[in-house]
């Protein structure tokens, strides 16, 4: 029996847009602690200061980028500097994200195009970049970070939940696009994770009870808890490495039970 490591990253360069931070960050160190050298980009030079610094302090010697992630030229001068630094990337997970929480009628159409051009196009961008290298190598992981919101939908986040839904998609055409070249892009779906960008609907409420929201996933969630970076850790070493050389197109919701469950009673 061959009993090489299957979810070893030995050897492989991976690139982990927006890992500055929260889930990205998580990731990142996932990754590298199955072996492979991490590239990560991030918009704001404090937090790529700070993010570089935290890489070190976790043994991990992390190549940062400020690129941001909607411009074909910043990416294009990224992935050269990584292929000249690191090498071509074997692993690409397009995590970078924002969300934006306003009522659809009340929403410009320049907000919902942002979020739209972040949480989907930078996808499409990033993807398209590095593809070709994938096919010269002739292998490639390509994970893109989905969310609930590629599923359901909720008050105020229209755009958030159009893209999310469109990184569904996205993935499935690409593993459809570009399966044949030993390239597989699949998703991960996370719950409701506590990073900052959840923050706000975590925040104790000035009684020192926990915010309605907080309360609310709380009962939607079988685990009964909030998820935490680290619980993406497996799901993405996972898909990164070649267990998963027969996964393609698929979504790996990592969400406590959310998706299967009606919720508590009150
Ligand atoms: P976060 O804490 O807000 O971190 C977002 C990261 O993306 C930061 O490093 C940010 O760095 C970077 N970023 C944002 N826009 C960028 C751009 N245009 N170019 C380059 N980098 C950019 O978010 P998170 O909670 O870790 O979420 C990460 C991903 O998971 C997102 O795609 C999010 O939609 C998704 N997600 C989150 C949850 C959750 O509950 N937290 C659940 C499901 C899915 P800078 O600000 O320095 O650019
Ligand atoms: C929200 C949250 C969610 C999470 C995540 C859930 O306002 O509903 O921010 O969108 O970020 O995407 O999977």
């Amino acid at each position: 029996m061959d009993h090489r490591d299957i979810f070893s990253l030995e050897g492989k360069v991976a690139l982990v847009t927006g890992a500055a931070y929260g889930i990205g960050y998580a990731i990142a160190k996932a990754l590298a602690g199955a072996g492979a050298s991490i590239a990560f980009n991030c918009r704001s030079s404090e937090h790529l200061r700070e993010a570089l610094a935290a890489y070190e302090a976790d043994g991990i010697s992390a190549k940062g980028y400020i690129c941001d992630v909607t411009s074909e030229e910043q990416v294009a001068g990224m992935i050269a500097d990584i292929k000249t630094e690191l090498g071509s990337i074997d692993i690409l997970v397009n995590n970078a994200g924002i969300i934006k929480r306003i009522p659809m009628t009340e929403m410009s159409a320049a907000d919902f195009r942002q979020v739209v051009d972040i949480d989907l196009t930078a996808t499409f961008i990033v993807s398209k970049a590095v593809i070709p290298n994938m096919i010269e190598k002739g292998h490639g992981k390509i994970i893109n970070i989905c969310s609930m919101m590629s599923e359901l939908g909720r008050e105020t986040v229209s755009a958030y939940a159009a893209a999310k839904g469109g990184l569904k998609m996205l993935t499935k055409n690409i593993a459809s696009e570009y399966g044949k070249y030993n390239i597989q892009c699949n998703g991960i779906g996370p719950g409701y994770i506590a990073t900052p960008q959840t923050a706000p609907l975590r925040e104790t409420q000035p009684d020192g009870s926990r915010h309605p929201f907080d309360s609310f996933i709380i009962s939607k969630t079988p685990a009964e808890r909030w998820g935490t970076p680290e619980d993406l850790m497996g799901p993405a070493v996972f898909l990164a490495s070649e267990a998963s050389d027969f996964v393609n197109g698929h979504i790996l919701y990592v969400d406590g039970g959310i998706l299967s469950y009606i919720g508590r009673q009150p």
